[in-house]
């Protein structure tokens, strides 16, 4: 069936049956899904659409919080040591004390911050107290996998198991950690539970530099102050909640430094929603990725266009003149389907500005034009392909669509490719859908060689580690990348509702 065609027949069932989501949600997923506990919700939720609170129904305008982070408990230099309890707890987050049934680790939101030191041995113990089975998977960080958090290694409901990695040198970066059990992730995340890991190094070269963590993730809430399940939309295109908050709340105030200058981390922690991130009168210098700092300093940059769990290091100056200035996040055009009501920009932030003083940032040093050692990946031993496919139908009279990687749906107990350790791999991502599909891997960060589309190559300019990189529609990602530990990764769409519906493959590393 073409696209146009199911479009125009999708918004008419939308609009006169509610209840063919449910056929909808069915016939999107494996069978042994529909059984499974927690899954109702989407059956049953997925049809109508549900009465969502007003924007304004969550106050703006507080403080910017500071992450909470995370206690080391151990006496011994070197190990980092403490407990994640993954619980539903009840926080009233609407302006007139509505309490909300999240689900979060340790009752945070965002999960706490984990930080430590290149090097540094980690011993999570992971308690689940929800009602569905949960792993903690360690987003973009070199970790073995069986400490990784695969939907092999699900904790059961009521369970628990201690994460225990040795974090390599050389990893400082910005990373996150989330559930990954089969089925479930995506409800997991918006229910709450997804926190934020930094890995320091010693001779950072921007050490002095005042640092900010700004994490983006959404919230969908009904009128009533729960939180919605997906309707068709959200299983199609990825969930947006209405509500777009930065480190849980809505549109905070950031009061900036008074030097003028400052380095913002920024996790992009949405199920789905892209980022186009501008504020005016200042200019971003674009300093590190997913897997820590570029090589060299990227100056002058307006926008910053991050996917769905991509993260961001920038360094900051203030515009003259002072005053507040929204963060913006613009729409980003990424091939949605169906009924999309149009989009607008969202102030996701208020920087206030007025503070500053503009000899101090004067005065400031200038900032190195190294940054760190990053050497390209070798000549190539093996090389992948990935392909993204999407596949729509309306068969019997009952929507469905899947997303596919090579042809298939997500299979536990299928290999898709086997990868030998400590050797330099091409792997090809090619898009042949008609949405944007965010490819995320495992365990490793890579190196972007190359985008192709409609024929013409583009070499990538930024010698960067990643562990995200976007795939546009029509088009081939080529990335280098090199396994260090043997055993099961994952790779996949990081739009949790494509992921969940099976948009994902597993390497053996040997
Ligand atoms: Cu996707």
């Amino acid at each position: 069936m073409q696209r146009r065609q199911f479009i125009q027949t999708s918004s008419i069932a939308l609009s006169t049956s509610p209840w063919l989501g449910n056929a909808w949600a069915q016939g999107s997923m494996p069978h042994n899904m529909a059984a499974m506990p927690g899954m109702a919700g989407m059956h049953s939720g997925a049809a109508a659409a549900t009465a969502l609170a007003p924007v304004e129904a969550m106050a703006a305008g507080a403080p910017l919080a500071e992450l909470k982070k995370l206690v080391n408990t151990s006496r011994q230099p070197g190990v980092f040591r403490a407990t994640l309890r993954a619980a539903p707890v009840s926080l009233a987050v609407m302006k007139d004390g509505t309490p909300t049934e999240f689900w979060a680790y340790n009752n945070s939101l965002p999960g706490p911050l984990i930080e430590v030191m290149e090097g540094d041995t980690v011993e999570i113990e992971f308690i689940n107290a929800l009602p569905q089975p949960s792993t903690i998977h360690w987003h973009g960080l070199p970790v073995p996998p069986a400490q990784d958090g695969n939907p092999q290694d699900a904790v059961p409901a009521g369970g628990r198991r201690v994460y225990r990695f040795k974090l390599p040198l050389n990893c400082a970066g910005t990373y996150w950690y989330h559930p990954h059990p089969h089925g479930f992730t995506a409800e997991q995340v918006y229910r709450g539970l997804a926190g934020l890991f930094i890995v320091r190094t010693k001779n950072d070269p921007l050490k002095g530099i005042p640092e900010r963590h700004l994490v983006c993730s959404d919230l969908k809430l009904g009128a009533d102050g729960h939180i919605a399940a997906n309707d068709m939309n959200d299983e199609m295109n990825g969930r947006e909640g209405q509500f777009a908050l930065v480190n849980a709340q809505r549109q905070p105030v950031l009061t900036f430094d008074a030097g003028g200058r400052e380095r913002w981390r920024i996790w992009n922690a949405n199920s789905a929603r892209y980022l186009r991130l501008s504020l005016p009168g200042a200019t971003f210098t674009l300093v590190g990725t997913d897997g820590g700092l570029l090589a060299k300093p990227v100056t002058g940059l307006t926008e910053l266009l991050m996917t769905a769990a991509e993260r961001m290091e920038v360094i900051v100056e203030a515009p003259m003149g002072g005053g507040k200035v929204g963060l913006v996040t613009a729409p980003v055009e990424r091939g949605k389907m169906g009924e999309v009501p149009p989009e607008s920009p969202i102030t996701l932030l208020d920087v206030d500005f007025s503070a500053v003083q503009p000899e101090r940032l004067a005065a400031l040093p200038k900032l190195p034009g190294t940054l760190r050692r990053i050497q390209p990946l070798g000549a190539v031993k093996a090389k992948k392909r990935v392909v993204f496919s999407e596949e729509m139908s309306m068969a019997g009279g009952v929507h469905s669509m899947k997303f596919l990687v090579n042809g298939q749906n997500f299979n536990m107990q299928r290999v898709d490719f086997t990868s030998r350790i400590n050797e330099v791999e091409l792997w090809e991502i090619a898009n042949e859908s008609d949405m944007d599909h965010p490819f995320h891997i495992h365990g490793v960060q890579f190196q972007v060689v190359e985008r192709e589309l409609d024929g013409q190559v583009t070499p990538e300019p930024l010698l960067a580690w990643r562990d995200m990189v976007n795939t546009r529609s029509g088009e081939i990602v080529r990335v280098k990348l090199v396994q260090r530990h043997k055993g099961l990764r994952m790779f996949h769409c990081h739009i949790l509702e494509h992921e969940n519906a099976g948009m994902m493959g597993q390497v053996n590393v040997i």
